[in-house]
């Protein structure tokens, strides 16, 4: 009996679980560029490019290993535009009369396959250090959730910079060495480059005349394609980047937007490699005395911890995740997201960097983007959709509860046990930006005044009776009502022009 084995393009892993279970002599493999997928979100060019380009590289690989393979392209005109629409095509085609796929990661896709006529068995995606079923073992009960206490509980597990059972470095967690500013430095090892070879060059051709007004430029494209490119940006990573990555981790250049970042997220959401490759590498450099561990400590929970725990946290909190919007915010997205047209010099950096590179390292996209969303009080539903969108790295499990949760606090807090925002003074401290920017970071309200600190004070006192009672919080409160009547007043007038602006959709 033949079944169809179907590979997502974000489940570009060889040994992944549905090619695990199959047989070379009786299943065929099925692999489908579909518009629906293309669509679902307003994807930034390179990732479109590289989810195409990806793949393709993948199918040549399944055929040379001598898989029976079936490969829609997006453009073949036989192709019925979507997931659930090929697999019904192709079964009906090989004679298949079930399909096995890796479950998703999407509410939304894992229900369409639940709706198939074709019985299609979601198996399990076991390419992560947690499963869901242990996952939620871990979160069922606890009065609240913590990403601290769930990666303990992972380091213990995996013994990944465990000396017995003790962390390694006599500490869990080093993250207060790790904050540092950054210099300009001639001598920072540019990343790797990736040839763009026929197969690449046809898709990026591809995707500007199929997709022309999706937001991105597609020159710019350097992103690795196959395995074989994702394990020299691997190694390029720990030789060069990881001694830095953790001190510099949350610092930011106006000229060098990816400093010792590892560029990783976009090969290991699609499956060109695997998290605990990478963890075994940075453990592997602490090792051999390469790079500190506060850099390891740093890089690996980033992984083992926030990668593992905001899956985690997407599933075991379900499908209405996404809709939450927990402090009523509903203004729109400022038009300056997608055209990069504001004064504001960071937020300006950011986005006109997302556009060249479908990448900004996680501090822009928390504390410049998401803190300029959460300020303003914008939807969570249309913050959601901009994220999704503009990043290379960008699937709805990981995407998400680094959204809703960590940025937006549309979750009510199951990701953050108070909200990240923060005035001027922080990205003034982290980043060169403000010396460049129309606004003084300096001035608290008033013509002129960086908008991040008008508006951090408006959001807290819009939002004081939720909260005022966060411990967390109760010293910025004390702070607030220590300053005088007419100082405060000032600041809340200067955020109400600010959002009276976005609202008139004027230039910020
Ligand atoms: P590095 O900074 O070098 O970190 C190393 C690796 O750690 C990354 O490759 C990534 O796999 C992992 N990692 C680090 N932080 C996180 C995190 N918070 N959650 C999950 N994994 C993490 N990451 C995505 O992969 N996809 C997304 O759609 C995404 N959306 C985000 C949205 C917001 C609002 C925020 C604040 C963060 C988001 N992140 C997302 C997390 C993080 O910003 C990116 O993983 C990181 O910037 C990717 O760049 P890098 O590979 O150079 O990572
Ligand atoms: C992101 C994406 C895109 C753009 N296109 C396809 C596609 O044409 N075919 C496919 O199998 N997968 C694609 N993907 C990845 C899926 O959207 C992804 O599997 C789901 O979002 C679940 O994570
Ligand atoms: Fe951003 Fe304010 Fe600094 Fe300008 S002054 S770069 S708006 S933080």
């Amino acid at each position: 009996m033949t079944r169809l084995i179907v590979v997502l393009g974000d489940q570009l892993s060889h040994d992944g679980a549905a090619l695990r279970g199959a047989d070379k002599t009786s299943d065929v493999v099925m692999m489908a560029e579909v518009r629906a997928e293309a669509t679902y979100a307003a994807h930034h060019k390179q990732k479109l490019a590289l989810v195409f380009a990806a793949m393709r590289r993948f199918g040549d690989e399944l055929t040379q290993a001598g898989w029976q393979l079936c490969y829609t392209k997006l453009t073949d005109p036989e192709n019925a535009g979507s997931l659930p629409g090929e697999i019904a095509r192709r079964a009906d085609e090989v004679g298949a009369d079930e399909a096995s796929v890796i479950a998703p990661g999407e509410w939304r896709l894992r229900e369409a396959f639940d709706a198939s006529p074709i019985p299609i068995q979601q198996l399990p995606d076991d390419r992560f250090f947690c499963s869901e079923g242990r996952f939620s073992d871990w979160a069922k009960g606890r009065k609240e959730l913590r990403m601290e206490w769930f990666y303990r509980e992972m380091r213990r597990e995996t013994g990944l910079l465990m000396e017995g059972d003790k962390p390694a470095g006599g500490q869990w967690n080093f993250d207060k060495d790790n904050r540092k500013p950054a210099q300009p430095d001639l001598f920072r090892t540019p990343a790797p480059t990736f040839r763009k070879d026929a197969l690449v060059q046809e898709v990026l051709e591809m995707v500007e005349a199929e997709f022309p007004d999706n937001f991105g430029t597609l020159e710019g494209f350097n992103w690795p394609v196959s395995r074989a490119q994702a394990l020299r940006a691997l190694d390029h990573f720990i030789t060069h980047n990881l001694r830095d990555f953790g001190p510099y981790q949350d610092a930011m250049l106006s000229d060098d937007p990816l400093l010792y970042h590892a560029l990783l997220s976009g090969a290991l959401n699609i499956g060109l490699l695997s998290a605990q490759e990478v963890c075994a590498a940075a453990e592997e450099a602490w090792k051999a005395g390469d790079v500190p561990i506060q850099s390891a400590e740093g890089f690996i929970r980033q992984i083992l911890g926030w990668r593992e725990y905001v899956r985690g946290i997407y599933f075991f909190e379900g499908p209405d995740y996404t809709a939450r919007n927990g402090l009523d915010h509903q203004r729109d997205l400022p038009w300056a997201y997608w055209s990069g047209e504001t004064d504001m010099a960071c937020l300006k950096a950011t986005v006109t960097q997302t556009r060249d590179l479908a990448y900004s390292h996680h501090i822009q996209r928390l504390m410049v983007a998401g803190n300029f969303a959460l300020l303003a009080g914008v939807d969570p539903a249309q913050v959601q959709d901009w994220f999704l969108a503009v990043y290379i790295d960008a699937f709805e499990w990981v995407e998400a509860p680094n959204t809703a949760g960590m940025s937006q606090y549309s979750d009510g807090g199951v990701v953050a046990s108070k909200p990240y925002i923060s005035s001027g003074a922080y990205i003034d401290k982290m980043s060169d930006y403000c010396a460049g920017c129309v606004y003084d970071v300096r001035a608290k309200s008033g013509q002129g005044a960086c908008p991040f600190n008008s508006l951090y004070w408006h959001f807290l006192d819009r939002h004081r009776d939720r909260f005022e009672g966060n411990p967390r919080m109760a010293l910025i409160y004390r702070n607030w009502d220590k300053q005088d009547a007419q100082t405060r007043q000032d600041k809340l007038d200067s955020a109400a022009d600010i959002l009276a602006k976005l609202d008139a959709g004027e230039r910020v």
